[in-house]
């Protein structure tokens, strides 16, 4: 554990009374407007959520993987386009440089990301690489001690406000494949950047994705992260599998949060002269989506746990993210279901969490990737057994 006990029950208790005063009642209205006000951001900083996950020695508050999916459980209650705010900052966007960073990288950047200061997006996805993220494009040509970046980087979460990409171009143009990455730090007013319009998106208004277009655009040869290249497509990997655990988290929370609301609607509703929980149907979804939220938020710990003992989570990570992800779709359909006409309708929040949800089974990797993951690493195991 980084916190002791009763800094760690603090940052609980006040993230659950932020949730829950701050945001929960800001939800339609950041939705309606796809913007999260901005005192409502300072606040966040205050609390020093885009930190959560940088070490202290730079600012943050260097939360274990177990206490910060503790942390995102409890912000899971709310719209997850509030998390997105500092999600990048406290995921994929900096831990490329926590993880494989130069001192001096670390140094620079993570103070600034820790304060909100900086937002850091994470660039892999490509119009033509996505599950395939070995295949990217985007190239990186060296001239003299810098980089020449070409090519277009797509659904980027956070791009809008971003200071920094964490950016992965191929360095290396004889080897098509994992191997010709490298990760690099490109600033946001590097010559040759420009962020495209925002995505139009089904759901998560508030939370904002663009394209991020690369047109010779010239970077440090000091800007790959670890400063060797060819090794970025290992940092992306490692960042997706701590992210894929904090995805998993954000799933519980808003299973918890769905669960809550159908309760209080099974409880109040009357239909037939008696409120709808009292019959059997309604209550077998309540138990199923209670079970699956419990196995969720399990599963979640245990993987956690095992991350801040130094295993290898891969598998794991990859199994959280499959179940967590789709588990919270089942639990948003049945909520749906449980409020019937009223779960279609704009006015209940169910209606806004069923399309909220549904990016979890996609967004970094999709359920496929996670299966293909998975059964990879069981069928390797097994060779290296025999
Ligand atoms: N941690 C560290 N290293 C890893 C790793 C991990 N979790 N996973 C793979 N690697 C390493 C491998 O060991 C291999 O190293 P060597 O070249 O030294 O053998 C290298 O990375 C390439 O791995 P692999 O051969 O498995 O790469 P593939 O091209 O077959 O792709 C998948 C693997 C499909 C798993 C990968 O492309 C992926 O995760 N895709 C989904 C991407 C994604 O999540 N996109 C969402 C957008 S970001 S929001």
């Amino acid at each position: 554990m980084a916190l002791d006990q009763d800094t760690l029950d603090l940052l609980l208790t006040t993230v659950h009374r932020f949730v829950r005063e701050r945001l929960v009642p800001n939800e339609a209205e950041v939705s309606e407007n796809d913007a999260v006000p901005p005192e409502i951001v300072a606040e966040m900083r205050e609390l020093g959520l885009f930190g959560l996950s940088i070490p202290t020695e730079f600012g943050g508050l260097g939360l274990s993987m177990v206490e910060e999916v503790r942390v995102v459980q409890e912000l899971g209650w709310t719209s997850p386009a509030f998390r997105s705010v500092f999600g990048t900052n406290v995921g994929i966007g900096s831990q490329g440089i926590v993880i494989d960073g130069t001192d001096a990288q670390k140094a620079y950047y993570l103070p600034k990301l820790a304060s909100g200061e900086l937002i850091a997006s994470f660039a892999l996805t490509e119009p033509e690489a996505g599950s395939d993220a070995g295949s990217l494009r985007t190239s990186a040509r060296l001239d003299g001690d810098h980089y020449v970046l070409n090519g277009t980087k797509r659904f980027i979460t956070n791009a809008p406000h971003a200071g920094i990409f964490t950016l992965m171009a191929r360095t290396n143009a004889d080897e098509p494949g994992a191997r010709g990455i490298s990760a690099f730090i490109v600033e946001r007013d590097a010559a040759g950047l420009s962020v495209g319009k925002w995505d139009k998106k089904m759901g998560q208004q508030g939370a904002h994705t663009a394209d991020v277009v690369l047109e010779n655009c010239r970077v440090p040869a000091a800007a790959i992260i670890g400063g060797v290249p060819d090794m970025g497509f290992k940092t992306a990997m490692k960042v997706l599998d701590r992210g894929r655990l904090h995805l998993s988290a954000v799933a519980v929370g808003m299973a918890e949060r769905l669960i809550d609301e159908c309760v209080r609607y099974a409880s109040e509703r009357r239909q037939f002269g008696k409120a709808i929980g009292e019959f059997q149907l309604v209550q077998a979804m309540l138990a199923d989506s209670r079970t699956e939220a419990y196995a969720g938020r399990t599963m979640v710990m245990d993987a956690a746990t095992r991350f801040d003992a130094g295993e290898a989570i891969a598998t794991e990570a990859a199994c959280c993210k499959l179940y967590c992800s789709e588990m919270v779709g089942r639990v948003a359909d049945r909520a749906v279901q449980i409020f019937g006409g009223a779960g279609y309708m704009a006015e209940y929040p169910i209606e806004r969490f069923y399309r909220d949800v549904r990016l979890l089974r996609i967004y970094e990797g999709t359920s496929q990737i996670q299966q293909l993951v998975i059964a990879r690493n069981m069928l390797r195991d097994a060779q290296s057994k025999n």
